[in-house]
């Protein structure tokens, strides 16, 4: 059919293309590499206390990473995933939440974890294969290790759209690796937070690597934050070795999520220093100059600089430290190895809220066994 006259003059006058949005990402830093600040701190940054108990905690953290290495060694615990030149992330997050918030980890967050008050002898637990250890007596409601890739993001929506049914001023937090934004799970549980306004705050631990397989074989997006874009909420990214720049945008997203504006997802961009776990070995698909690199950017040499650098921090506080958590973490073992195993009805007593006719019998059955072999 010939087009009329009004068609043409239509047609010509229309642009080939609209631009209907625009976006841009952000990254969020405070310290360089060398600890000097690049702009004013937040006001939590303004005195060496809540700094130093930062510290602390990065410290602390490294050192339960590297003995629990070396308990995996000797066969005291299982398979461990330690996150060594990532604990500004871990910290930076748990420091910005509230004790009524809720945090959904990888496997990857004893750093969060430790300072939301679970404990080391849990934690220990845990990777021993005994789910007491995911019985935490302080944060109660955290959610447990997620080993799983990236399903720890919808319970996080859905916990966040029970706090907004229930009118609970509360945010969901929820940390993921780089690997894990390519999973299903991530996808819909940023749409399903977006349309639904919901107060939860999404940590990418971007660590360039998932195991074996680097950022660029994973993504061809320029950032990870970007993804929530399409979803309509904010992305922003944020120097994952500066734990200062950590903890103020979870902290700000945290508030805007309580204040009903909604979710974040904060990009945390970092470096996996070590073995994806220790059943992996890192060499054989990484450059170790690639490694050594990275290690001018870590995080705690970082802070410590910072501090040193106000005298807020010297040589005798930081041999003190080491001695407290090496103090700490041995008492903490030694109550873990102190613990009686659990009995056998315990892989039968957590997995339904009623068990089954079948599994009944089962467990019966396991505990007169082992009553049997004494
Ligand atoms: C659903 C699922 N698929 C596969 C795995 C096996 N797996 C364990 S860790 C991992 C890579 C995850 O990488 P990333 O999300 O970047 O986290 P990182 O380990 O680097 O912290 C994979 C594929 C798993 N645990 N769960």
């Amino acid at each position: 059919m010939q087009e009329s006259r009004h068609e043409a003059a239509q047609r010509a006058e229309l642009p080939a293309t609209t631009v209907v949005a625009r976006f841009q990402i952000g990254c969020l830093r405070y310290l360089d590499q060398a600890g000097d600040a690049l702009q004013p701190l937040p006001q939590f940054a303004a005195g060496p206390e809540t700094l130093t108990r930062m510290y602390q905690a990065l410290v602390l953290a490294r050192a339960f990473d590297a003995k629990a290495i070396a308990l995996q060694r000797t066969g005291k615990i299982g398979t461990y995933a330690a996150a060594l030149g990532q604990e500004a992330v871990g910290v930076g997050t748990a420091f910005a939440m509230g004790a009524e918030d809720v945090l959904f980890p990888s496997y990857r967050e004893s750093a969060a974890m430790l300072v939301r008050g679970v404990t080391m002898e849990e934690l220990l637990l845990y990777w021993a294969g005994d789910e007491r250890g995911s019985n935490f007596s302080g944060p109660r409601a955290d959610f447990p290790i997620c080993v799983p890739v990236a399903s720890q993001a919808p319970h996080a929506a859905g916990a966040a759209y029970a706090f907004k049914l229930r009118g609970e001023r509360r945010v969901a937090v929820c940390v993921l690796g780089d690997g894990a934004t390519s999973k299903g799970d991530f996808y819909e549980a940023i749409n399903f937070a977006g349309v639904h306004a919901l107060p939860v705050v999404f940590v990418i631990n971007n660590n360039g690597w998932a195991i074996s397989v680097p950022l660029r074989l994973q993504t061809a997006a320029q950032t990870l934050a970007q993804k929530a874009i399409a979803a309509g909420v904010e992305g922003l990214q944020v120097d994952g070795n500066d734990v200062i720049a950590v903890r103020d945008a979870v902290e700000r997203a945290a508030a805007k999520a309580r204040s009903g504006g909604g979710p974040t997802l904060i990009e945390a961009l970092t470096y996996r220093l070590g073995d994806h776990t220790t059943a992996d070995d890192a060499t054989r698909y990484r450059d170790p100059e690639e490694v050594k690199a990275q290690w001018r950017f870590e995080p705690i040499a970082r802070l410590r600089a910072y501090l040193s650098g106000r005298g807020w921090w010297d040589k005798e506080r930081e041999e003190a430290l080491h001695g407290q958590c090496a103090e700490r973490i041995q008492k903490a073992l030694d109550a873990f190895e102190a613990m009686p195993p659990p009995g056998p009805e315990a892989m039968f007593d957590h997995l339904y809220a009623s068990l089954p006719k079948a599994l009944q019998a089962q467990r019966a059955r396991a505990i007169e066994e082992h009553r049997r072999r004494g």
